[in-house]
């Protein structure tokens, strides 16, 4: 019998009952100090039943801010509260990683300590404006980073690792995706570089694989994930060859043996028409599990791991609207609508309220 939604995997370390995962979702209700809440336990216990839980992107730092009501996982009150999510999740006898989080330049002085200016690979500020506590503000140019400044932004993923693994993460996500400080590296329109950070696929992938290899050292690869979007235009993002990038950022990333590649497979949160891609191309180059994610249903995500495309399928919106996800793919019950206007910040309101089946 072949693969489908519901069969069991191991990514790494990490044993999956089913190969339904909750992808990562902004939702801006943390507590004051970044510091998770009771909503926030109750709104990821509800989901325990994805075969793993990818939190909410989650700053490394004070720096790593970029939206308002983020938690953070850097203090010890964040750790605190993510234990209690962790806890809530394990008992339920689900799996969840946190996805560390550098926003780079998509920010704002008003979320950033002293009103720093948010920094970034080059002083390139990006079209749009930043989501700040005053409403939206254009993007401001951010100061370029000094190479000798990165060791100190390695050092805070590798003390996010550390609180997220006391925590008690199943393992971290390293997200170089969406145009946020990873992916500013990676491509070519945000990085003009000119030092060992800047120009060839091996300078621009530099800084990935420095963190990489700083939180794999902490973690175990087996435990360490990592998000690409090789072709997602949101955040004013683009690159010259997407594809040798990336065929590139994967063959690289694959050396370090990591629990798993998750991959948006094309453009989200109405960046823009995507290009052509070859997302097969990127599977193959990489040796560990294949987590994909784009607007996939359950038809599709059920061909994606027959065929081998993918171990497994991220699915956003849809764990939005429904808590019970599994349960409604597994009798092909019909699924809640999200409603958009609550997805960024607000109440238990389009948060924790969606019902379960046969509520
Ligand atoms: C939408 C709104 C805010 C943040 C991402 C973390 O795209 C995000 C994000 C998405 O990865």
């Amino acid at each position: 019998m072949s693969l489908n939604l519901f069969s069991p995997a191991k990514l790494g370390s990490i044993n999956l009952s089913n190969r339904i995962v909750m992808a990562p979702l902004t939702r801006n209700r943390a507590g004051e100090a970044g510091v998770p809440q009771s909503i926030n336990v109750t709104y990821y216990e509800q989901r325990a039943t994805a075969g793993l839980i990818i939190t909410e992107a989650t700053p490394i730092s004070e720096m790593a801010h970029g939206y308002p009501l983020l938690p953070g996982i850097y203090t010890d009150a964040q750790v605190a509260g993510w234990k209690k999510i962790t806890d809530a999740v394990h008992a339920k006898g689900g799996k969840i990683v946190i996805q560390l989080w550098h926003v780079g330049r998509i920010s704002h002085p008003s979320l950033l300590p002293n009103n720093a200016l948010p920094v970034a690979p080059s002083a390139i500020k990006p079209a749009g404006q930043a989501f700040t506590y005053q409403g939206l503000v254009d993007y401001v140019e951010p100061r370029a980073l000094d190479a000798s400044e990165l060791p100190e932004i390695v050092a805070d993923y590798v003390h996010a690792t550390k609180c997220a693994l006391a925590a008690g993460f199943d393992g971290v996500e390293i997200h170089a995706a969406n145009g946020y400080l990873l992916d500013q590296f990676l491509r070519d329109d945000s990085n003009k570089r000119t030092d060992n950070y800047g120009g060839s696929y091996e300078n621009r992938a530099r800084f990935l694989m420095e963190v990489t290899e700083a939180v794999v050292a902490v973690a175990g690869a087996d435990k360490v994930g990592a998000r690409l979007s090789p072709v997602n235009p949101f955040n004013d993002m683009k690159d010259s060859n997407p594809q040798a990038l990336f065929n590139y950022v994967t063959e690289a990333l694959s050396r370090f043996n990591l629990a798993y590649l998750h991959v948006v497979e094309g453009g989200i949160h109405g960046g823009g028409e995507s290009e052509p891609f070859d997302f097969s191309a990127m599977r193959k180059l990489f040796k560990g599990g294949y987590i994909a994610n784009l607007a996939y249903d359950k038809a599709r995500g059920n061909t994606a791991i027959a065929s081998g495309h993918a171990d497994a399928i991220a699915y956003g919106v849809p764990f939005i609207a429904n808590p019970d996800l599994v349960e409604r793919y597994s009798v092909d019950a019909p699924l809640n609508e999200a409603d958009s206007s609550s997805f960024y910040g607000g109440s238990e309101k389009g948060y924790t309220d969606y019902p379960f089946l046969g509520a």
